[in-house]
């Protein structure tokens, strides 16, 4: 994940947990070998063979991996531009809810399930959507290091959000096409959510970079189904839109080197999510540990090359500032107390959701007292609270 621009990048975690081990592997042999050749000078020929074994191995491993990559590539162009959309599941997962949100003032008639990280800030933006309509759902905490709850699932990241449709139930991904889609539905249930999810396909391609993904293309679209609404202009609707991809593809990678700034920061982000993601009550304590104390490092490790990838300041808590600042510009330049106007569209929804995901956090306190982003943040905050959206909703 690039996720909270990483703030769970557990994948790179793994890999950085990998690297450890192969290089600590690397550092016994060497030493191994050192010893050997230090105590006994004759072996010069078991060295000479294990040189010769090493080459070997080396080359065989070269070759595999080459020959892999070569494969991947070929495999990853032939897909260029297929498109599928996400199959529904017969049967739910045989897993066990962590907890349930309650809802008295639903008529969605939704009946829904959230696999998610209680901190991810791609989850964060659904639960903020979910509140603010006051429909409720069940939470499925997922374990960021085995990930054995999305076992079902061949989309390996999170939110994942499950619908009970006819005859099955809908697997939903990524946290944008999951709001745009559920906002489509509530503006017009005639069409149903199983039906909704053909207008947003998973698209494979090569980005700039050339690197290979699967992107929902239009995941910030909304798929109204007659004329747009009458309390809606057609500049809202592409202003909202454009707020939420700079959310999504600027401000959200100016938050992970942020928390993880200095070690004790990330310290103190990892004990924050280990507190609301209620993490004792999910995980054992040596595994809590373990996702504490690597996270910490990792991720503060890491946090120095997203501030790069990203071209963040040196000072990452400018850039912070800097984003705050451009999305409360640009509610003055609409002069209202939400980016939506008297009430928050999904733009404000997604702002609000990926703040909230470092509200325990020292850059978050300090983002507070450096911008006027505090009453903008409180005020959505007693909309997502009381379930204000629920009153806007028709029939
Ligand atoms: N574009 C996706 C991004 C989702 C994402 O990156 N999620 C992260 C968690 S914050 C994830 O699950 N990463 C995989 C992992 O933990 O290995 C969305 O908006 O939902």
């Amino acid at each position: 994940m690039e996720n909270m621009a990483g703030i769970f990048k557990f994948s790179e975690l793994r890999r950085s947990g990998k690297l450890l081990i192969k290089h600590e592997c690397q550092g016994a042999r060497f030493m191994r070998c050192f010893r050997t050749v230090a105590g006994q000078p004759k072996v010069h020929g078991s060295i000479l063979k294990y040189c010769v074994y090493g080459a070997g191995v080396g080359v065989v491993a070269a070759a595999s991996f080459w020959y892999k990559q070569v494969n991947q590539a070929r495999q990853n162009f032939a897909l260029e531009g297929s498109s599928s959309v996400i199959e529904k599941i017969k049967y739910k997962p045989p897993v066990e809810v962590s907890r349930k949100v309650i809802s008295t003032v639903d008529t969605s008639g939704l009946k829904l399930t959230l696999f998610q990280y209680q901190s991810c800030p791609f989850c964060c933006k659904v639960r903020a959507f979910l509140d603010y309509y006051g429909i409720p759902y069940d939470i499925v905490e997922v374990n960021p290091v085995l990930r054995h709850e999305i076992k079902w699932s061949p989309y390996r990241k999170v939110p994942i959000l499950l619908t009970k449709v006819n005859g099955g139930y809908q697997p939903l991904t990524d946290s944008s096409m999951i709001i745009s889609l559920l906002a489509s539905y509530l503006s017009d249930k005639s069409c149903p959510v199983e039906n909704l999810v053909h207008y947003y396909p998973t698209v494979s391609m090569h980005d700039e970079e050339g690197k290979f993904k699967n992107e929902i293309v239009n995941k910030y679209f909304l798929m109204y189904q007659g004329p747009i609404p009458k309390d809606r202009t057609l500049n809202d609707i592409v202003e909202e839109r454009k707020w939420r991809q700079w959310a999504d593809d600027v401000f959200v990678h100016t938050l992970s080197p942020n928390v993880y700034r200095t070690l004790d920061e990330a310290y103190e982000t990892f004990n924050w999510f280990s507190k609301i993601g209620r993490w004792e009550e999910y995980f054992p304590a040596w595994e809590r540990s373990v996702m504490v104390n690597v996270g910490a490092w990792a991720m503060w490790l890491i946090s120095k090359r997203l501030k790069r990838k990203h071209l963040l300041k040196d000072d990452v808590r400018e850039s912070l500032y800097d984003g705050a600042r451009h999305w409360m510009q640009g509610i003055r330049h609409r002069g209202t107390v939400f980016m939506g106007g008297d009430n928050p569209d999904l733009s404000d929804l997604a702002m609000y959701g990926v703040l909230k995901s470092i509200e325990g956090c020292e850059a978050f306190n300090d983002l507070l007292s450096h911008t006027s982003l505090g009453t903008w943040f409180n005020a959505v905050k007693e909309k997502v609270d009381s379930h204000a959206g629920s009153a806007l909703l028709t029939g």
